[in-house]
């Protein structure tokens, strides 16, 4: 395995060839070490100097292998940033981060001083991401249960203080961000999906027209090695503009729904919830919580899966996005497409037709690509770009969420052949953000936190380890 420099962009190699696991484990490790700051993990270097939602959830996941108060402390310091509406907020911004290294930056979404909901402690953005939180907080009880006693009964404990907070966040989700009910989670800016720049919001972008953004500086391409990787300023545009409505609404929920051009059905977003309600429930147990939180979560489950079975696209044999404000799909061809396969409890015909999909030559299929890895969107899609971000290329993470999805599926051989394959372009190209699909080629940021961290969940959770 490749160690990427800690610059962005650049990539260089220690070892050649793939090292024993141990070694792998241990480079996988040592990027966390080093992006680690007292009680949380920078997703990268110097590209993204704050906390971010979803990245901790994977780093926590990945710590849970290799020091477990880590992993649990990496989720408690986010959380420690939780609205009082339950929010997750997507960042938590670093008073220490060096002046000018990111954008939007503490002072431009301003939510403490506009929102009565966000903490006094600690600026946060007024956004949110996908909630793989409770996935990560089981996986933390998992590989503690292995443990000695002391060590179950310390996780126990964590698992007992933050089931009321990770239930918060769901019902946050399952109430203000879908009131109608759907099962399926309103999102307010491409930024909350994760997915930032993916030919998935190119429709509903359109659609909004632009007004004057305050000036700014993109401080995110002095730390990538090419502007090609990263989202142009036309979608820069956008996602600023997007920010200023928000701050007109106060980033309060019901004026947000009422008069924000950008409201989506985000399927990808979906799915990770319907899972973490499932991990929740597991939680559940361990903590021997009421039965109506139980119920409720189970309702959760089964209404989300309801609501991505309406957004079953025949044609495409994927799910798709829905715009809440026209109600159109959006018929763009990318990984979230695979939503039921993150949320589970597919019938046979439904399966067999995704993992159709998945091995066409519109994903993993494609004769072209270094790994038979599916790209972020598909090659077939009018909007791929192979370097561009969330318009083609591979990402690790992403592998790492179907992996899962394929084992808790019973799809065992097929996900091993994913766990060696991203293993594989890791051993290759490093700890990389994403790859370029066709040359294996690492872009974005070297030495990425989730990147690490899925790596050694990956590693940890071969076929021979017990
Ligand atoms: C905006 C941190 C985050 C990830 C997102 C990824 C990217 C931010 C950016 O980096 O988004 O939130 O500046 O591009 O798209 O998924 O959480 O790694």
């Amino acid at each position: 395995m490749k160690e990427a420099s800690s610059q962005g962009g650049a990539h260089g190699e220690i070892s050649g060839g793939q090292p024993p696991e141990s070694t792998a484990n241990s480079l996988a490790a040592g990027v966390l070490r080093r992006n680690g700051l007292k009680s949380w993990t920078r997703p990268a270097p110097t590209l993204y100097p704050h906390q971010w939602s979803w990245d901790s959830a994977f780093i926590a996941l990945g710590l849970a292998h290799t020091d477990n108060s880590r992993a649990a402390r990496e989720l408690e310091s986010l959380f420690s940033s939780q609205w009082s509406t339950g929010k997750v907020p997507h960042i938590v911004f670093n008073p220490e981060a060096p002046p000018r290294s990111y954008f939007p930056d503490a002072e431009r979404w301003n939510s403490s001083a506009l929102s009565p909901h966000a903490p006094d402690s600690r600026h946060t953005s007024g956004l949110c991401q996908p909630p793989v939180h409770a996935i990560a907080v089981n996986r933390i009880w998992e590989t503690s249960r292995e443990q000695d006693e002391s060590r179950a009964s310390r996780a126990r404990e964590f698992l007992r203080d933050n089931f009321p907070r990770l239930l918060n966040w769901h019902r946050y989700l399952a109430t203000a961000r879908d009131p109608e009910e759907s099962g399926l989670v309103t999102i307010y800016h491409p930024w909350e999906s994760g997915t930032d720049n993916s030919p998935r919001w190119d429709g509903p972008l359109e659609a909004v027209p632009v007004g004057e953004v305050p000036s700014y500086t993109r401080y995110d391409l002095q730390h990538v090695a090419d502007a090609s990787h990263r989202p142009t300023d036309a979608e820069y545009d956008r996602f600023l503009w997007l920010l200023e409505l928000l701050k007109q609404t106060r980033y309060e929920e019901a004026e947000i729904y009422e008069s924000h051009p950008f409201l989506v059905k985000d399927v990808f977003f979906s799915a990770i919830l319907v899972a973490a309600n499932e991990a929740l429930l597991e939680i559940a147990e361990a903590v021997d919580a009421p039965d109506e939180d139980r119920e409720q979560i189970q309702t959760w489950i089964n209404r989300g899966r309801g609501g991505l079975d309406g957004c079953w696209d025949q044609e495409f044999g994927l799910c798709l996005d829905r715009n809440v404000r026209t109600g159109e799909a959006s018929r763009a061809r990318t990984i979230a497409g695979f939503a039921p396969l993150i949320s589970g409890g597919l019938g046979r015909n439904q399966m067999d037709e995704l993992l159709q999909t998945l091995d066409s030559p519109a994903f993993a299929g494609h004769p072209e690509l270094r790994w038979p890895l599916p790209p972020s969107t598909s090659p077939e899609d009018p909007g791929f770009h192979p370097r561009s971000y969330w318009r083609g290329p591979t990402w690790p993470v992403v592998n790492w969420l179907l992996w899962w999805s394929l084992l808790r599926a019973g799809e065992t051989e097929r996900a091993e052949r994913l766990r060696r394959d991203t293993l594989d372009q890791l051993a290759e190209g490093g700890f990389a953000e994403y790859f370029e699909p066709f040359t294996g080629e690492p872009l974005g940021s070297g030495e990425q936190s989730w990147t690490a961290a899925v790596a050694l969940d990956l590693l940890a959770s071969g076929p021979d380890e017990p």
